[in-house]
């Protein structure tokens, strides 16, 4: 019986790094050492927000960010944890952040990758104790590239990484370098992420829904009729679940662990949707993809084909379990390809 208790071959992040480096041929290290770089982002933001909830941290810092969001003070604490990581890993050269108006290049850096990031995503939420996250989408520099805005205005499909990590009742981070999802747990007695999903698959189907539906008056009726359709009962005799976090983090990671379709679409308030595209739509996009599921805009084009003209850009997003996004594409009379 002890030995159901104690895992006694644990796989840590670290090695479960090395372990896949080895796999990939004429590898420099420099992938692993940015991957590790960002776990130790994602651990210190953990420890932060968890030591913030004891010392009333949380509450507004007073200034706004670009889109004009309130700034919590564990944004901008979380934003600064992250700028900080990023630039001592000495293999990122070129940074997105949602809390930053404009791209940051750091200019001593021989690093050659670029990060987008959403430092802490769904932190409207913080107070009422809700799971929130960090988003992060990994390009490689275009070849020759010294630094600039074009190493990241590119179609999600060259994207060489993507992970998030949900600080709920534990640390959750899900990662892909483009082989399939894993999913790892944050040990706090030994401070290292533990491999737990290996090679994730989100399910073909399952009947849950996730969308504000408090936009619904500012929905296309395309997307009324559609969102309506599945309160009506389905062929097993049930409707869909309706589950809305409002945390984007927390609801992607439901839709992982279950399956379900996730939706932000536009409407007439706003015209492109809400959901960023570098650092919230592609990174969430490229997991679902690799974990078998579909992401499309509300127009059900490919979201990993469409290329940002400004790093702040947004885009509606339907995604989640590829059946669930089929019937999405079917009802607005897209072939279905892929
Ligand atoms: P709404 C959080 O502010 C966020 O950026 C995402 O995490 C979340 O999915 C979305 O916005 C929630 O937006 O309009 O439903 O409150």
């Amino acid at each position: 019986a002890l030995k159901e208790q104690f895992n006694t071959d644990m796989v840590t992040l670290p090695r479960f790094l090395l372990e896949s480096q080895k796999l990939q041929s004429h590898s420099t290290g420099e992938f692993t050492l940015l991957l590790n770089s960002l776990q130790f982002a994602f651990k210190f933001i953990s420890q932060t927000i968890r030591k913030a909830e004891l010392v009333h941290f949380s509450g507004l810092a007073g200034t706004s960010n670009r889109t004009g969001d309130e700034q919590k003070k564990l944004d901008v604490l979380g934003d600064e944890i992250f700028i900080n990581a990023m630039k001592s890993s000495g293999n990122v050269k070129v940074l997105v952040s949602e809390e930053q108006e404009d791209l940051i290049v750091f200019p001593t850096s021989n690093g050659t990758y670029a990060v987008c990031c959403d430092p802490i995503d769904g932190s409207s939420n913080l107070d009422a104790g809700v799971s929130v996250g960090t988003i992060v989408s990994l390009f490689k520099l275009l070849p020759g590239s010294t630094g600039a805005i074009q190493d990241v205005l590119r179609p999600g499909t060259e994207m060489v990484g993507a992970c998030y990590a949900m600080y709920g009742a534990s640390t959750h981070l899900l990662l892909t370098t483009g082989s399939g999802v894993d999913g790892f747990t944050l040990d706090n007695n030994i401070g290292e992420f533990i491999l737990v999903y290996p090679d994730l698959r989100l399910p073909l189907h399952n009947p849950i829904y996730s969308i504000n539906e408090g936009n619904s008056y500012y929905w296309s009726d395309e997307i009324k009729t559609f969102i309506e359709n599945l309160k009506e009962p389905q062929e097993n005799g049930k409707p869909f679940s309706a589950r809305y976090i409002g945390s984007m983090v927390a609801d992607m990671h439901r839709t992982f662990m279950y399956g379900g379709l996730f939706a932000y679409p536009s409407d007439r308030k706003a015209g492109s949707g809400k959901l960023r595209l570098l650092y919230e739509a592609f990174p969430m996009s490229y997991l679902v993809e690799q974990a078998g599921g579909i992401a499309v805009n509300d127009r059900g084009e490919r979201i990993l084909d469409l290329r940002p003209n400004h790093i702040h850009d947004k885009s509606s997003i339907w995604l989640g379990s590829k059946d669930d996004v089929h019937r999405y594409m079917k009802h607005i009379g897209k072939s279905v390809k892929f």
